[in-house]
């Protein structure tokens, strides 16, 4: 089992399964968001519609996770999480834990054995880039189920990239 940080883009990834920083509705956004859609093509977001349409109507909640196929990018599975939003006053680290172990939970249910993730809420939803890296790694760390064999975090930063080795170093 390997925990690994290296910066990157997180779309370009050859691994089972990466992990998208969405919103509630699915239907895309900027960000990592915005890019994972942008290089995944129409099929993304017709499975994301429907998802909307059979069992998340009202949308994915704030700390749960759910997995779609990829379309046109190179992994299997994109697995779409739901980050609390500081600027929305979700300053609770216990939802920004969820989203990792929740997408866990989904690449279990899937079989997937590579994993990667981006720094959930560090950007558009206003979480300090120290505070993401601590809770996604104890949340990793700690977690009680089945993980895949490699676990990635793919930071789009040099600051998010520090951040994660300095966690993982514990
Ligand atoms: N690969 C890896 N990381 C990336 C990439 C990429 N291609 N692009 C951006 N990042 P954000 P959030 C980094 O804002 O804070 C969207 O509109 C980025 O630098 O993507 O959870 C959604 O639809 C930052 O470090 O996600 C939601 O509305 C990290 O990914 C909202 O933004 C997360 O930043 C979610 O906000």
């Amino acid at each position: 089992m390997s925990i690994e940080a290296v910066s990157g883009d997180i779309t370009t990834e050859r691994v089972d399964a990466i992990v998208n920083a969405a919103n509630s509705s699915l239907l895309g956004g900027g960000g990592v968001d915005g890019a994972i859609h942008a290089a995944a093509g129409p099929a993304l977001l017709a499975e994301c519609r429907a998802l909307r349409e059979s069992t998340l109507p009202d949308g994915l909640p704030v700390g749960d996770a759910v997995a779609t196929g990829a379309g046109d990018l190179p992994c299997r599975w994109v697995i779409h999480t739901v980050g609390p939003n500081r600027h929305a006053g979700q300053t609770d680290p216990a939802l920004l834990a969820s989203c990792f172990t929740r997408s866990l939970d989904v690449a279990a249910d899937l079989g997937a054995t590579s994993l990667a993730f981006p720094a959930v809420s560090a950007g558009i939803y206003g979480w300090d880039a120290d505070e993401v890296a601590r809770v996604a790694v104890a949340a990793v760390n700690g977690y009680a189920g089945r993980r895949p064999d490699t676990i990635r975090f793919v930071l789009f930063s040099e600051r998010l990239l520090s951040a994660f080795r300095a966690a993982l170093a514990g």
